[in-house]
């Protein structure tokens, strides 16, 4: 089906942007702007000053000594007072003698909203949304962090999470304030600030995932942070990887009312008028070039609409194509689970619901071995 969207690769301005250096410099930074003020909104802060991390003793004896895990505590200060904990738990592959001194593994970062929990616990071992061992036995670490710790997902006024440590108390709330995926993707960030420091992790490999809200979260937090290798949406739909216009499922205005508190206040202005956003997500996509990117979706997941998300990741080729590298454009629309790799992009259509399961993870590591 032919959209008319945006274009990708004509500035405000109306200038061609017809190299690398022209996106990187101009049309990067103007979408970025554009999506944080009319989408996700504007975070207030980034690192926060004197941000600190504890680390627990390690736990040797995962899935029988293959993998050594650590919790992690990521504790900062609000700007007017006030305390913030996010927990991490990161498994590193180990060989029969724990971890190999001086080895550094790339790593998959996962975003959780609420099916696991921000506590350490043996769940994970046997999750299909976070298969710990099958990462593992990949060559991969594998960290998480969990929605409730950064921003409660529920519609209190910004009061609690970090909405609460960092908003401005002095003034009403700005229209381009940041809505709770842009703060969970702000924690994203501040994972990664962690991640830097591990002695056993690749800071240059760093993969971020998240599904559904969890992949919306991944992509602006990949989008935003470019420490980020690559970037994984599962079955992200609706203001995630699905483009917007003439999307099927769910539409901008249902997101904006039963979430009011996902997006900055500017984006209900589209509810029902999605042609008049100055954006459409495959630009969000195409703000990971040249980097890796991998699309995935569920062939009865029709509330994300599949067809939207691959279109969408087929319409921000012409970003990666700036930097030498081909894209899915030319590609019909896959058979179920048969996936389609190129060199910087990916995309898989699961059989069955709308989840992150095994499956999904299987053909994510296919891609990502050889290339992060
Ligand atoms: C739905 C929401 C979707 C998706 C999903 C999820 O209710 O409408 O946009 O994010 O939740 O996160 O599971």
């Amino acid at each position: 089906m032919e959209r008319s969207v945006p274009r990708l690769l004509v500035s405000q301005n109306g200038h061609e942007i017809d190299s690398a250096r022209l996106w990187a410099e101009q049309r990067r930074p103007e979408l970025l702007d554009l999506f944080a003020e009319q989408v996700y909104g504007r975070q207030p802060v980034q690192r926060p000053e004197g941000m600190t991390f504890t680390a627990s003793l390690p736990d040797a004896a995962c899935f029988d000594g293959k993998a050594v895990r650590k919790t992690i505590a990521i504790a900062f200060t609000g700007e007017h007072g006030g305390e913030g904990r996010i927990r991490l738990t990161l498994y590193v592959p180990a060989e029969a003698d724990g971890i190999q001194q001086g080895r550094r593994y790339p790593a998959f970062l996962l975003f959780d909203h609420g099916r696991l929990s921000a506590e350490a616990n043996e769940l994970h071992a046997t999750s299909s949304f976070w298969p710990v061992e099958q990462i593992v036995a990949c060559g991969y670490a594998t960290a998480m962090i969990a929605a409730e710790d950064i921003d409660p997902d529920e519609h209190d006024g910004f009061r609690n999470g970090v909405h609460g440590l960092f908003d401005a108390i002095d003034r009403p709330r700005a229209s381009d304030a940041w809505g709770t995926i842009a703060a969970w993707a702000w924690g994203l960030s501040r994972a990664m600030d962690y991640l830097e420091t591990d002695p056993a992790i690749d800071p240059a490999r760093v993969a971020v995932i998240g599904h559904s809200r969890g992949g919306k979260t991944a992509l602006w937090a990949g989008a935003l942070d470019e420490r980020f290798a690559m970037v994984v949406s599962n079955e992200s739909g609706c203001t995630g990887a699905a483009i917007s216009r003439g999307k099927a499922g769910e539409r901008i205005h249902q997101i904006n009312t039963v979430f009011p508190h996902w997006f900055s206040e500017n984006y209900k202005r589209y509810n029902n008028r999605e042609d008049e956003l100055p954006v459409d997500q495959h630009m969000l996509l195409a703000l990971i070039a040249p980097r890796l990117l991998y699309v995935s979706s569920a062939a009865e997941d029709e509330w994300a609409d599949p067809a939207s998300e691959y279109l969408s990741l087929q319409l921000a080729e012409p970003a990666y194509r700036l930097y030498g590298a081909d894209g899915l454009a030319s590609e019909p629309f896959p058979q179920l689970d048969s996936p389609l790799h190129a060199a910087r992009c990916g995309y898989h259509i699961r059989a069955g619901r709308h989840d992150l399961t095994e499956v999904d993870w299987t053909y994510v590591l296919a891609f990502a071995k050889q290339r992060l």
